[in-house]
């Protein structure tokens, strides 16, 4: 026993100190921290996820992009902006935000079922309005018809379906009359740190009312106000790291002492991750050294919920092929979801998680804990594998007209057999071609595409 609490305790002190490594003083101009991957177990949980949803929510989801018989095509979530709106005017819709439909447990099971293993939900956007009852201001649902808090039936819904959820936070704030864009005198300054103090109080508030959430998701961090005071930055990341050991933390925390974003003046990203791809993937990349995550709306530019979706709208084929391409370039995927005023998820929304789902559940082996394999690119889809396994899966989503995928290992590897991932009974001729070059023939077999073939390779 006594053998066993001793090894448990190098264990664990190991744990932490491997991470304690990673996290790092900042430089003279206020560098990134967390200089390499995270080793501990909760960045490895975050990364073998590989699959999320987000989920924008907040009062803009009942004018749904449009204000006084106007359509504002802009991302709904930007409409008090865009439209030109009044604080005290926008702050009126409190009284119309009335989710009775609202079930967290079926948008669990919605996201469960479409694959997801983590979520993030906007607690607060830049709006200001706040979808917990906070101490610290009356933006917030506790002044709606409806009351109640919205986030704790939301972590244990998604906890249930073993989802993982995470907590979207604005440093921008249209509402709190202290938030400033710029800082144009002492004032100013003033007001500025008196809303720094607001935000620790709310993350300080979130962080312990829902002991349960694994990380923050910071957004907003553009302005120059924020770009200015870039210390509170730093102060910030160090502050929640102590509020909640382990917490993840996105890129989007924090900015340099000469204003930049998401990246320090060396190019590192800040925070655990980076996570400045939106609405892009990255592009031409066979591997990349650090964390990373992409997150994709459904129509080209809508986060929260808007009445009119116009443009292109992703389908499901599109997203398994984001999903695909970011795994194989060893980073996360997340889907956003942008809820009605009522609660509910809209149609296509559902169909399209729904359609993503019933692939996963029988591709995913393919997606789950998998990363870049560190073989060429081909035109017929994406390669994957499990760090250390010799199995390699390759997704398939154009089919050649020759019906034949080439493939080249690496050197001293052979394929010691071959199935389809959904049938292990049917197997494909392998063909050397030249050098470690091979070609796969799939034969005259129809194919619901995208499928997956797994490889299980021999080192010679
Ligand atoms: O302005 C927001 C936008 O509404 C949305 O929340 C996205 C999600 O990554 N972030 C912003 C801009 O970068």
């Amino acid at each position: 026993m006594k053998k066993y609490i001793i090894s448990l305790l190098i264990c664990l002190s190991a744990n932490v100190f491997s991470f304690a490594q990673t996290v790092s003083a900042p430089d003279s101009l206020m560098g990134a921290t967390v200089l390499s991957k995270r080793t501990d177990a909760a960045m490895q949980k975050w990364r073998e996820n590989r699959f999320g949803q987000f989920i924008h929510w907040g009062l803009y989801a009942v004018p749904g992009g449009q204000w006084k018989g106007k359509n504002y095509p802009t991302s709904a979530e930007w409409l008090k902006n865009d439209a030109g709106i009044s604080a005290a005017e926008y702050a009126e819709l409190v009284h119309q935000f009335n989710p009775q439909k609202y079930n967290p447990a079926e948008w669990a099971r919605i996201a469960k079922n479409m694959g997801v293993k983590y979520v993030i939900l906007t607690t607060k956007h830049h709006e200001g309005f706040c979808l917990w009852p906070s101490k610290f201001t009356d933006f917030s649902i506790a002044s709606t018809p409806y009351k109640k808090d919205l986030l704790m039936p939301f972590v244990k819904a998604y906890q249930k379906e073993g989802i993982d959820v995470y907590f979207y936070y604005s440093i921008l704030d249209w509402h709190n009359p202290d938030y400033r864009s710029v800082i144009n005198n002492e004032e100013d300054q003033k007001a500025y740190e008196r809303y720094f103090t607001y935000v620790k109080n709310q993350l300080k508030e979130l962080i312990t009312t829902y002991p349960d959430i694994k990380g923050l998701w910071f957004d907003g961090q553009w302005e120059a106000s924020y770009k200015k005071n870039y210390k509170m930055g730093y102060e910030l990341e160090q502050y929640c790291r102590a509020l909640k050991p382990g917490i993840i933390l996105n890129n989007r925390i924090r900015v340099d002492a000469q204003g930049h974003v998401d990246h320090d003046y060396k190019g590192r990203h800040f925070g655990d991750f980076d996570g400045s791809f939106e609405r892009r993937l990255p592009s031409n990349v066979k591997t990349l050294d650090f964390d990373w995550e992409a997150c994709m709306t459904v129509p080209e530019n809508q986060w929260g919920y808007h009445k009119i979706w116009e443009g292109h709208v992703k389908t499901p084929y599109e997203i398994q092929e984001m999903l695909a391409t970011c795994t194989s370039m060893g980073g996360n995927f997340v889907l956003n979801f942008g809820p009605q005023p009522d609660g509910t998820i809209r149609a296509y929304e559902q169909d399209l998680a729904r359609n993503v789902g019933a692939w996963m559940k029988i591709n995913s082996a393919a997606i789950y804990g998998c990363d870049n394999a560190g073989l060429d690119k081909q035109d017929w889809g994406y390669f994957t594998q499990k760090p250390g396994d010799d199995k390699l899966y390759m997704i398939v989503f154009n089919i050649p007209i020759s019906k034949t995928l080439k493939l080249k290992l690496p050197e001293k590897t052979t394929i010691a057999d071959n199935s389809l991932l959904t049938d292990s009974h049917k197997k494909f001729r392998i063909e050397k071609a030249y050098g470690n070059e091979y070609y796969l023939h799939l034969g005259d077999g129809k194919f619901a595409q995208p499928f997956v073939i797994t490889l299980q390779l021999k080192k010679d």
